[in-house]
């Protein structure tokens, strides 16, 4: 094995895997070749990252999702009169650029056509001025027709159309402002509800209960199934089912709204005004997220805050930070922006491929990190007050919503720099450590925001038929914890010891662990094995032996590894598809903390990334391999496919980073 990167000789960790002496010599001679071509790409994926970096320190690759986020802009826009010709020009043009052959949208490349962002993007097209008749409209039409038409499309959707008069406010599921008033003990309370989703249902709370609707210059009759019928009845289920009852919540609520006192939906309105203008961002945006900032901007401005008021410019503000202009004059937006998530990647990648820990370009994401720790409470403190603040978020302005991923991820990047002031990176770390081992949830494992969110009623609600509404512990995260702590040296800490329980009861019979927030089991795997070995366990425990077991066997045969989305709702995908850069690296990354680098898959793996690199350093990956919410939201992550796999090749030439415990960078 090489030697360590940060030249501290002789700290060899559990995770050190002997090298094989007894190959034969034309195996060898392979196996030098193999290793000088790594290093090669590396060095060539290091001058490309480098180049990328902000001279403020950080770095940031595009977040692509999908349409729905570009037709909802426009939407805003038009409802609020500030829609501008030039803005419509630039978001239709990227609209219509993601049009599929048969007339849809899709939510990821290469996938199906999805019913909702078809509907969104047809209509914002028309908004810009794109006529029924013309051919890919006429498709998109047809198809949506064929699904069953707006009746059929998702609450989100039909709000949207419902603020034009599209869609009738009393066909829409009701969730009243009061529930505001819940004590956070109380089921169905806003603190039950995972934050993204909490920042989104309050301000939706005021606009359904306004019910504002400010009429679209045309009909959209031709997205109904039958235009006569908009409306299907939909069958009631029995009393006795969870649906039944939530069902029969729903038409009390219907009924409520009719009789609800006017003083308290008032009191209501302007408490969820308050707890709304409370959680706005320095920035102007909330939660660093699309959504919540586009919903909390109507929702003000139905309560009668004007546009020019400070609030709603800084909201407004906020929202044209959303958008990325591209070289083809093509405006898309993003759900949201990753500095942070892609900073630490970035600084573990290149610690990986052997720069120096006090090279410049890490000692400034250092810095950068640094100054984006959250030194506040936020509403995680509603499950955990008295915990201490400390840790990062995922945006560059989040600070009532820091998660334990990033700040997991964050720690073990500060570990790898050698900082001039290492009493800062030491108290930094020791705030952010203490936090997210504080934020483990009863179980013994960690979710993303919050601690205890795993309420089953958020979901039951009519309301709440997109994405995911809670924020349960999952594997991915809580192994990254895992990771930070061993890294920490605090593996056998009682708290570890509980979350590296929870993993291997968590690992499918197939050998491999789910992914929550990357795509899929690929991802899941990959990243609960190097925290597994970095704890302690052998690469020969049986855990890790059925692990790799299963990533050998999903290996492609041009010897990378994929796994399409449809892996969430399919499970003849789960381990295949397309062999992606980043997906490719995670299984290598999970390969060589088992102790693999010898191994024939390793060998494949490691020469499909040095094959597929492009000329200038970088890779290609149209392929979505983030998650947001399985299958309903997916991401690409466009810097994924540099930092994963240079983490990968770093570790294969340089060999795994070793523990280094506090403060010995
Ligand atoms: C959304 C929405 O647009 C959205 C946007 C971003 C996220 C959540 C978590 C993280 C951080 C990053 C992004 N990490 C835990 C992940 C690390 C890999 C989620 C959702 C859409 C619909 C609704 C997001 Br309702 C609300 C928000």
């Amino acid at each position: 094995m090489t030697a360590t990167t940060d030249g501290s000789a002789g700290a060899v960790g559990p995770r050190a895997a002997a090298a094989s002496d007894t190959t034969a010599p034309a195996d060898r001679a392979g196996a030098e070749a193999l290793e000088a071509s790594a290093a090669e790409a590396a060095e060539r994926s290091v001058r490309h990252l480098l180049g990328r970096q902000d001279p403020e320190g950080w770095w940031k690759g595009d977040l692509e999702t999908n349409v729905s986020m570009d037709a909802e802009d426009l939407l805003l826009r038009r409802f609020l009169g500030i829609l501008d010709p030039e803005t419509t020009r630039a978001a239709a043009l990227f609209i219509r650029g993601e049009q599929r052959e048969d007339g849809t949208w899709s939510t990821f490349y290469g996938g199906p056509g999805e019913l909702s962002v078809t509907i969104e993007a047809y209509v914002a097209l028309r908004l810009a001025g794109d006529l029924p008749e013309a051919p890919h409209m006429a498709r998109a039409a047809a198809w949506v027709r064929e699904r069953g038409g707006i009746a059929e499309a998702r609450v989100f959707t039909r709000i949207w159309l419902a603020l034009f008069g599209w869609w009738r406010w009393d066909d829409l599921p009701e969730l009243p402002p009061e529930l505001i008033f819940l004590p956070s003990w109380f089921p169905l309370n806003i603190y039950d509800f995972g934050c993204w989703a909490r920042q989104t249902i309050v301000p939706l709370t005021v606009v359904s209960a306004k019910r504002p609707v400010r009429p679209a210059p045309f009909p959209l009759d031709e997205l109904h199934a039958d235009p006569d019928r908009p409306r299907p009845p939909s069958p009631l289920s029995p009393l006795a089912s969870w649906d039944g009852f939530f069902q029969r919540l729903d038409m009390g609520l219907h009924h409520y709204r009719k009789v609800a006192p006017r003083w308290l939906r008032r009191n209501a309105m302007a408490a969820a005004a308050r707890w709304i203008l409370e959680r706005q961002e320095d920035d102007g945006c909330w939660g660093g997220i699309q959504p919540p900032a586009v919903y909390s901007v109507i929702a003000l401005h139905l309560l009668g805050y004007d546009l020019d008021h400070p609030v709603m410019r800084a909201g407004l503000e906020s929202l044209d930070r959303f958008a990325v202009w591209r070289e083809d004059g093509a405006r898309m937006i993003e759900a949201c922006q990753s500095p942070v998530w892609d900073t630490c990647l970035a600084t573990i990648a290149l610690a990986d491929a052997g720069l120096a820990p006090d090279h410049p370009a890490l000692v400034s994401a250092a810095d950068w990190m640094l100054g984006e720790e959250i030194v506040r409470t936020g509403d995680w403190a509603v499950r955990r007050p008295g915990l201490p603040p400390g840790g990062w978020a995922f945006e560059f302005h989040n600070d009532n919503y820091p998660d334990i991923d990033d700040t997991a991820e964050v720690i073990l990047a500060l570990r790898r720099v050698k900082h001039p002031d290492p009493g800062r990176v030491d108290a930094a770390v020791a705030r952010a450590g203490r936090w997210t081992v504080g934020m483990q949830s009863r179980n013994g494992a960690w979710g993303a925001f919050d601690a205890d969110n795993t309420s089953p009623f958020p979901n039951r609600l009519p309301f709440c038929d997109f994405g995911e509404v809670i924020d349960p512990p999952s594997a991915d995260v809580t192994a990254h914890v895992v990771e930070m702590m061993a890294y920490e040296g605090k593996a056998g800490h009682p708290r570890a010891r509980r979350g590296i329980e929870w993993l291997l009861a968590e690992q499918e019979p197939g050998g491999a662990w789910f992914g929550r927030w990357g795509v899929n089991y690929v991802y899941g795997t990959g990243s609960v094995v190097p925290a597994l070995t970095a704890a302690g366990l052998p690469g020969g425990h049986p855990a890790i032996r059925r692990a790799v077991g299963w990533l050998e066997s999903v290996q492609n045969e041009d010897g990378g590894w994929g796994e399409d989305l449809r892996s969430y709702t399919e499970r003849q995908w789960v381990g295949h598809g397309t062999s992606t850069a980043s997906q490719t690296a995670w299984a290598l990354i999970a390969l060589l903390a088992a102790g693999e680098r010898e191994s024939e898959a390793v060998r494949r793996g490691v020469a499909w990334l040095v094959g597929t690199q492009r000329e200038d350093g970088s890779w290609d990956e149209p392929y979505f391999t983030g998650t947001g919410f399985p299958w309903d939201f997916s991401i690409n992550y466009h810097l994924y496919r540099q930092v994963f796999p240079l983490t990968a090749l770093g570790r294969y030439v340089h060999g795994e980073p070793v523990l280094y415990g506090p403060g010995s960078a």
